[in-house]
């Protein structure tokens, strides 16, 4: 090993888990869960188990009930098909020496009717349509991009309702088997509709003030702690983040304070979508506002922070080396490379990710990704079944 590459391989605790290293894949929506029924399949199985080597694998985002699903074939955690689809997974990487944490997801406004059970309008913290345009399946079984609708305005009395549905799902994670989960709270989804100013007009206890704007995330986490131990559960926040029309009037006063109540809560971690992410990636100076709400978040939250987006080995040791972060998440390089912290800790070259394979699909551009071994001529681990609907 490299000096270079000391501090990504160094091990870490997260929660109650000793990981080997800081490695960790970052969740993926790769939209091939089986249908009907958004099961996950031994396809899926494959895919999680062939990256068994992260730190750990955050999976997916994963809808915790019918309402919280905003585009075709993403998988859910609701229906007793789904916990067992998820069980064959979890076995998987288990089998394979991984740790693997579920993705709790609600959508919010980020879907449309025909995704929704009856027809129904998708709910949001206010009637507010985003721009932009959802992803449904159509007639012939292809997906299809429609515009976004208005979505209906949550009544105070629907609250309960709603922290119920990621409780449940945290029920169903821990019945299949998971480490621990993550609340998705990033990327202009129902809990970031609620936490950012510009989605949230309510005048109840739910809107206003950041105190009233936090409120939700912050009574999901009570409820899936209550269900996990705080120590398996990790929050996912995306401050400064504009995917899915969004934004804050004020996000260093919101963030600032979601980070430091977080941190009075003895989570296992906060994850971060880097808001320098596109400067990295582009290889230039990162705005001074992205890199002081990062240095803010740091501050004010006491624990273990993850931070994923645009990194490459240089940039991720240059962070961990900073002080910027405690684990570094890799997506696009971790879909592309099964074999990630081995081709890390030798500095191997990586394979190029294929964009047009992101999302649906079968096995192409899935679970075809060669590792080192695979290159040096070595027969790849067969999936037991690579059907995907
Ligand atoms: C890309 C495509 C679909 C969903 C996110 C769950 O942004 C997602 C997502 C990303 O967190």
């Amino acid at each position: 090993m490299s000096k270079s590459n000391e501090r990504l391989c160094q091990p870490v605790r997260l929660g109650r888990y000793d990981l080997p290293h800081r490695i960790v894949m970052a969740p993926l929506t790769r939209s091939r869960a089986r249908q009907p029924g958004n099961v996950p399949s031994p396809l899926n199985a494959c895919y999680y188990a062939q990256r068994a080597s992260a730190a750990f694998i955050i999976t997916e985002a994963t809808q915790v009930s019918m309402q919280g699903q905003g585009y075709a074939w993403t998988p859910g955690i609701h229906s007793r098909e789904q916990i067992e689809g998820w069980r064959g997974v979890t076995e998987a990487v288990h089998r394979a020496g991984g740790l693997i944490f579920m993705q709790l997801w609600h959508v919010g406004r980020i879907s449309h009717p025909r995704l929704q059970p009856d027809g129904m309008l998708p709910v949001a913290p206010s009637a507010i349509k985003p721009a932009g345009q959802a992803f449904v399946e159509n007639e012939k079984g292809e997906g299809e991009l429609v515009p976004f609708v208005t979505p209906r305005a949550l009544q105070l009395e629907e609250m309960p309702y709603l922290v119920q549905q990621y409780a449940h799902g945290a029920r169903n994670a821990l019945d299949a088997g998971f480490d621990g989960v993550e609340i998705h709270a990033a990327n202009g989804y129902l809990l970031d509709q609620f936490i950012n100013s510009t989605t949230n007009h309510r005048t109840d206890r739910y809107g206003g003030p950041v105190e009233n704007r936090a409120r939700l995330l912050l009574e999901v986490v009570a409820a899936v702690a209550e269900v996990w131990g705080s120590d398996r559960v990790g929050v996912r926040l995306s401050p400064l983040g504009s995917f899915n029309d969004m934004g804050d009037t004020d996000p260093e006063t919101t963030f600032g304070y979601i980070a430091e109540k977080l941190g009075e809560c003895g989570l296992a971690y906060l994850h971060i979508v880097n808001p320098a992410t596109a400067a990295l990636e582009q290889g230039t100076e990162p705005d001074p506002r992205a890199l002081r709400m990062v240095d803010l978040i740091r501050k004010k939250y006491r624990g273990t922070l993850i931070v994923a987006g645009g990194f490459d080995q240089d940039t991720a040791e240059a962070w961990l080396e900073q002080g910027k972060a405690d684990l570094i998440a890799f997506g696009r390089k971790f879909l592309a490379n099964p074999d990630l912290p081995e081709r890390f800790r030798q500095r191997a070259p990586l394979n190029a990710d294929d964009p047009s394979t992101y999302y649906g699909g079968g096995a192409k551009g899935y679970t075809d990704y060669p590792t080192l071994a695979q290159l040096r001529g070595e027969k790849p681990q067969p999936c037991v079944d690579d059907r995907w609907r």
